[in-house]
């Protein structure tokens, strides 16, 4: 689980200082909507849409609090859907069925917990 979230702040890392729009033409637009039944408060939200935002290819990310569903959409070239669940589980939520990484999740503001 550990190597998970370095994983995961590595390729946030790398990534997120190189994404750029993605040029038309690049690749088929993909969306997905994932479960995020442990979603709470706006900070959830906030905290959901940041870790898609920053991956690449990602071009829209929108958390529904009521639904405890969030929209993607990206770039199927670049991301998939196991990819999109394994970064919100790494920030510390439960996607689909892939459970949340609990040291992220403790390391998650107290409202969110
Ligand atoms: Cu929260």
């Amino acid at each position: 689980m550990k190597h998970l979230i370095i994983l995961f702040a590595a390729l946030t890392f790398t990534i997120g200082c190189q994404k750029s729009e993605l040029p038309k033409g690049e690749g088929q637009i993909a969306t997905a909507s994932i479960e995020v039944k442990t979603v709470k408060c706006d900070m959830c939200v906030e905290t959901i849409t940041k870790t898609l935002m920053h991956l690449d290819g990602v071009q829209n990310a929108s958390v529904d609090l009521e639904k405890k569903v969030v929209a993607v959409q990206f770039a199927a070239s670049k991301q998939t859907v196991v990819t999109l669940e394994s970064a919100i589980a790494g920030a510390g939520y439960d996607a689909n069925s892939v459970q949340r990484d609990e040291a992220a999740y403790k390391q998650l503001p107290e409202c969110c917990q």
